[in-house]
């Protein structure tokens, strides 16, 4: 896909003459790399979304709108990196109430939790993934944060692997988190506490990529580059978010 569209955007620029060597080439800029996202609904939620992230470094500033989400109820949000960093589609069938889909379901799709995007003075790592108190709990939500991460996880979030999941349905219109089925993730919640919502893939923001690919020619490889180096990173903890729900779920038998 991502291949695809850059010789689109590349073939294009050829094809109408657009000047293409503005500057020297810049493979490796310090300016940032801009990603955008829209979400949209899971699991019928009603829930969407737009999100906006800066890396710079280690540094990503994030920026987070959400809205049509069940009022006075925490919304856990994260960052997903894994499998094929994609969102499962709302129709999407799973293993939750009256065929929802809990977390684990669409793992290999959208990856395990990399940042948590709590609000201060929340911790952000897989660890915080359902730190309750400190997730956004309106119906409609805005989210402002810059999160220092590892050098991998900045790397991945910046080549277009990253995607942005928001949780909680109320599936069952009662107004609260309840029900008899138990959350995937920790079974002292209900699954409404957890199951996903909302989901939008952070991509490249088309505005930048004029400065960092076309002008240099080298947009083929800028698209080759990242997925080969992180293809086995990705699955490495693709597997591991497998086998972490698989022990929570052996625990809880
Ligand atoms: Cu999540």
């Amino acid at each position: 896909m991502r291949k695809t569209r850059l010789a689109i955007i590349a073939t294009t620029a050829t094809l109408v003459g657009l000047p293409l060597a503005v500057g020297p080439a810049v493979a490796d800029d310090h300016s940032g790399h801009e990603l955008t996202a829209e979400l949209t609904q899971l699991n019928d939620s009603g829930a969407s979304g737009t999100a906006w992230a800066m890396v710079d470094g280690t540094q990503v500033e994030i920026k987070l709108e959400t809205q049509g989400l069940l009022a006075g109820a925490p919304h856990a949000q994260h960052i997903h990196i894994g499998g094929q960093n994609v969102c499962p589609s709302n129709d999407q069938e799973g293993s939750g109430f009256e065929g929802a889909l809990q977390v684990s379901d669409a793992a290999d799709q959208y990856g395990a939790v990399a940042v948590s995007l709590t609000n201060e003075p929340g911790k952000t790592g897989p660890d915080a993934a359902l730190d309750v108190e400190n997730f956004p709990a309106d119906a409609s939500n805005t989210y402002s944060r810059t999160i220092t991460v590892s050098e991998e996880v900045a790397q991945q979030i910046a080549a277009g692997d990253g995607v942005v999941v928001v949780h909680g349905v109320d599936h069952d219109g009662s107004g609260t988190y309840d029900g008899d089925t138990k959350s995937d993730l920790d079974p002292s919640l209900p699954s409404e506490a957890t199951d996903p919502a909302a989901c939008g893939e952070l991509n490249v923001a088309q505005m930048s990529m004029p400065e960092g690919g076309v002008e240099t020619g080298g947009a083929s490889t800028a698209g080759i580059e990242y997925p080969a180096a992180f293809a086995l990173g990705t699955l490495a903890m693709g597997l591991g978010a497998f086998g972490l729900i698989a022990a929570r779920r052996r625990a809880t038998k």
